[in-house]
């Protein structure tokens, strides 16, 4: 059984480093550190919480192992609220896998990814909102993705579901009472009442539901790819916004034939760069697979930057790119777009009549003298909402969205059978749905395969 099991595993990267860490968590745990652990204070005698200074033994040849730091948690006051001992001992790939071994040599098993934690869960120290927000904590890329993670983990999400359940649970109770007294004919609910609080839920679903574009971005990232005719300057954009010369630059038309992408942090959310083959008629077989790779990208882009040569006139590869762009934009309708002139340095063509043929307002940059690569970069924080408040309330993940949706749609038809006047057994029967929605989120009802599927992204150890 699963909980009668003691794991272990290494929580630290395995590796050259001064110290490394072995959990082991489970009802043999202290049991365990007993055999193998020399000091003046015994494992099992010592007090939850203490950090107790000796040596590894292998009870078997009575080899010493390692000099280490023994610490105890015990039962529930741990992370997983099993008792606990973490062995910090030297690092190096060697020493802690040997440490690892003795532990296990004395009756505790692997631990499989996530375990520690998959138990803290099972366990309710933890929902599942937490245990995800542990894992991105882990992941984080960012300063931001790392401050909405540990808002998360201290329960912004927790307790914005449970507040919104919460009003549920209130109204449920209500339709109840009154099919209870229904044929004393003791109390009378106002429906409109009922009907506005449930539109008021549904409000703060909503706007939950909103923070779903800027919180996934914040975890996984956005994908910025860089468009334009040959020659605009695509690739000196790319070198400027990276601060580096990764991408090559020449004075030669079609310079760039593949895509080159790098990931930096702007404003806190890790954002992708992709620099792409210039767009326009071609007959070189390269140039065209680039080209093809380039139309590609703006249907797998978040936003793309479409760069113009403000300093030479409105052409017709121009026109070219501009058709290229409106016509995936039909395929990728949540893809945003950012004009950008370029070469500013060069004395500008006519500002007005560009405007006029991209249909839109741009930026005015020089890549060469770095001139507007700020105001582009803020410009792409404020379209992504990096200005966002990381501790509030935020869902980052698809399985996130989907239980809103789910509640979303049993409050709509919650609401219609209330309009329908259907018996308030329906009513309520249709807020449950939306409750049982809610309640998937932070994991108070969950399948095998969501839990397999959280789990696995987990290092061993954690
Ligand atoms: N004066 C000036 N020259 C620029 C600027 N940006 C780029 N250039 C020059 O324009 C030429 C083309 O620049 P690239 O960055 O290679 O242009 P690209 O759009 O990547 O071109 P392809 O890869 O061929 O599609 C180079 O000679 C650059 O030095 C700028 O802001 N001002
Ligand atoms: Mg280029």
């Amino acid at each position: 059984m699963f909980f009668e099991d003691t794991i272990a595993a290494i929580s630290t990267p395995l590796g050259i480093g001064a110290v490394s860490m072995v959990r082991i968590s489970g009802k043999n745990s202290v049991e365990i550190a007993d055999k193998i652990f020399s000091g003046r204070v015994k494992p099992s005698v010592a007090e939850s919480h203490s950090i107790l200074f000796g040596f590894l033994i292998d009870p078997k040849n009575s080899e010493e192992i390692d000099s280490v730091l023994l610490s105890v948690m015990r039962s529930p006051r741990s992370y997983t609220g099993f008792d606990s001992i973490e062995i910090t001992c030297h690092g190096g790939v060697v020493n802690t896998k040997r440490v690892l071994d003795l532990v296990l040599s004395q009756g505790a098993r692997l631990a499989e990814p996530g375990e520690f934690t998959k138990l803290a869960y099972l366990n309710g120290k933890i929902d599942l909102s937490q245990v995800e927000a542990i894992a991105d904590i882990i992941h984080a890329k960012t300063e931001g993705a790392r401050k909405a993670s540990m808002s998360q983990f201290i329960g912004s999400l927790r307790n914005e579901v449970l507040n919104l359940r919460n009003q549920l649970i209130q109204l449920c109770s209500l339709l109840e009472i009154d099919l209870d007294f229904a044929e004393e004919n003791l109390l009378i609910i106002d429906t409109t009442k009922i009907n506005d609080q449930l539109s008021a839920v549904e409000k703060q679903i909503k706007k939950l539901l909103s923070t779903y574009n800027t919180g996934h971005i914040i975890r996984e990232g956005a994908r910025v790819s860089i468009l334009g005719k040959p020659n605009v300057g695509k690739s000196s954009l790319m070198n400027a916004l990276l601060q580096k010369n990764r991408a090559i630059v020449s004075h030669l038309p079609g310079t760039t034939r593949d895509y080159i992408e790098e990931t930096i942090d702007v404003s806190g959310i890790p954002f992708t760069f992709v620099d792409t083959a210039g767009i326009r008629d071609t007959k070189d077989d390269i140039e065209i697979h680039g080209i093809h790779f380039s139309k590609e990208n703006i249907l797998s882009s978040d936003l793309i930057i479409v760069m113009f040569d403000i300093s030479s006139p409105y052409d017709a590869d121009d026109r070219r790119v501009k058709a290229v762009i409106d016509d995936a934009m039909l395929q990728n309708k949540t893809v945003k777009t950012i004009y950008v002139g370029n070469k500013t340095d060069l004395g500008e063509f006519d500002r007005f009549k560009f405007a006029s043929h991209i249909g839109s307002d741009f930026i005015r940059v020089s890549a060469k003298s770095q001139s507007g690569i700020d105001e582009l970069k803020t410009k792409i924080g404020v379209l992504f909402n990096s200005d966002v408040s990381f501790n509030s309330p935020m869902i980052s993940r698809l399985r996130h969205k989907i239980a809103l949706e789910k509640s979303l749609s049993s409050l709509e038809i919650a609401k219609r059978s209330l309009a329908d006047n259907l018996s308030y057994e329906f009513v309520a029967l249709d807020i449950h749905n939306a409750i049982h929605a809610l309640a998937e989120i932070v994991g108070e009802v969950s399948s095998d395969d969501v839990l397999n599927n959280i789990f696995s992204s987990f290092c061993i150890g954690k």
